[in-house]
């Protein structure tokens, strides 16, 4: 149930909320539904050349099974309805409790200003069948879940990969949920075919608690994570019957003999970008990785002794990174030519996820959602250095290596290596 359905989006309060940018007047005269504003502020579509489905997939009734969405090329069928961005009102109450809001203030605004958002992938569409396409795991970051990175996600599986967007559940999320088995005494609880939604939402430090330690254990059982979802693709790859608790008309048959297992990269934001490096150094299947923005703390000490063979991108943002940071991804780096870091120039750290599209000028900036780059700019340069890179160390027969000079930071709005001033380098 919608507060105000998508035909109310002409009327000021949103438009508001956007920064008032593409003027009221404008807007208040334009047909419901299909105002400038309405097309300007969604997410991007993939820019390849494969349609793009999505669906989810949970297994077991546990918190130990795995819970994902995929991305993937699907055939271009028109009458599947666009996949739902933001699924479930208790990803408003999760995010509320992340951005230190009231539940019921917090869930009224997001359903206002973000409830008719939906991700430009069709739900359930069929695969598309007669490639072996590469795989690519991707983490969220601190407070976020696995929908809300559409616009990398989807662009990736545009150009041919298959992209599975794990949801954590070490408490780092916003919000995420498991199937419980219904017990007798509470069966009015809503639920999925004699199943209940067991929700586990973003635990805060407790006073005293030390940051680097929670984030530590988190790390490594994010990383665990990732891998249980590799393992998961290459099952139903492999043609074995994997049973989905949430029930979808998508056919998980289709995918049999369809991922290119010799091809399979890490890719995540922030916390999700420490998660690649713990990843890459578990699991040497994981030929290279991507981190957005990576946030260091949560790297254990033991990684920095040569743990991560495989070659490494980092794509900064200009504002989040600080010198202690950025040593450490150098420390990482250090006499490796195949870990590599560029910096996107005008962007922040919410450059990545998929607010930064559905937001206006105002707001935007107010919660630096927004940087001084265009946010499609942004995300194209992050997409295609990307791209890039995975044609390089996948060895992949495509065009991508028309982006190359993006990885060596050649290009308008891009930097090789860092705008950070770091100290001078401590004599050995
Ligand atoms: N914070 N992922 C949150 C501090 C900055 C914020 C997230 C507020 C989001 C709206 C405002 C940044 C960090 C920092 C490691 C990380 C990932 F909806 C999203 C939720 C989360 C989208 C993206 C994310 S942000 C993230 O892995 C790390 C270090 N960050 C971050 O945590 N505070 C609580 C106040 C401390 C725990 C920018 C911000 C944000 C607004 C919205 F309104 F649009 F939804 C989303």
């Amino acid at each position: 149930m919608r507060l105000f359905p998508a035909a109310l989006s002409w009327y000021p309060g949103r438009a508001w909320l956007r920064g008032l940018t593409p003027g009221l007047s404008v807007n208040a005269a334009m047909e419901p539904g299909s105002s400038s504003a309405e097309k300007f502020y969604r997410i991007p579509k993939g820019k390849g050349p494969h349609s793009v489905g999505c669906t989810d997939l949970m297994t077991e009734n546990a918190v130990e099974g795995s819970f994902l969405r995929l991305y993937y090329p699907s055939c271009s069928a028109t009458d599947n309805e666009e996949a739902p961005w933001i699924p479930d009102k208790e990803y408003y109450q999760g995010l509320s409790d992340f951005l230190n809001m009231y539940r019921v203030v917090g869930e009224r605004l997001f359903q206002y200003y973000i409830g008719s958002v939906t991700c430009p992938a069709k739900s359930n569409a069929a695969f598309k069948l007669g490639e072996k396409y590469p795989l690519l795991i991707f983490s969220h970051g601190l407070g976020a879940f696995r929908t809300i990175y559409s616009a990398i996600c989807i662009e990736m599986a545009s150009q041919g990969f298959v992209v599975a967007a794990v949801e954590h559940r070490d408490e780092s999320a916003s919000a995420t949920y498991y199937c419980k088995k219904k017990s007798i005494s509470e069966p009015q609880k809503e639920s999925v075919s004699g199943l209940e939604k067991e929700w586990i939402y973003y635990r805060k430090l407790k006073t005293g608690e030390e940051e680097r330690c929670l984030r530590h254990k988190q790390v490594q059982q994010r990383a665990q994570e990732c891998i249980k979802a590799l393992n998961l693709i290459l099952k139903i790859n492999a043609g074995e019957e994997v049973t989905n608790v949430l029930n979808s008309n998508f056919d998980w048959n289709s995918l049999k003999d369809s991922v290119d297992t010799s091809r399979i990269a890490v890719m995540g934001h922030s916390f999700g970008g420490a998660t690649v490096i713990e990843s890459l150094s578990k699991e040497i299947r994981f030929r290279c990785g991507i981190a957005l923005d990576a946030w260091m703390l949560p790297v254990g000490d033991d990684i920095y002794q040569n743990s991560v063979q495989q070659p490494l991108l980092f794509i900064n943002s200009e504002k989040f990174q600080w010198a202690d940071n950025i040593l450490k991804m150098k420390k990482l780096s250090s006499n490796d030519t195949n870990k590599k870091m560029i910096t996107i120039k005008g962007s922040v750290h919410q450059s990545f996820p998929d607010f930064t599209f559905v937001s206006g000028g105002l707001i935007g900036r107010f919660f630096k959602l927004k940087g001084e780059i265009d946010p499609n700019e942004a995300i194209d340069i992050s997409n295609h250095a990307s791209l890039a890179f995975l044609q390089k160390h996948l060895s992949l027969k495509k065009d991508f290596d028309q982006w190359d000079s993006l990885v060596d930071g050649i290009g308008p709005n891009v930097i090789p290596g860092t705008n950070i001033d770091l100290p001078p380098a401590e004599p050995e």
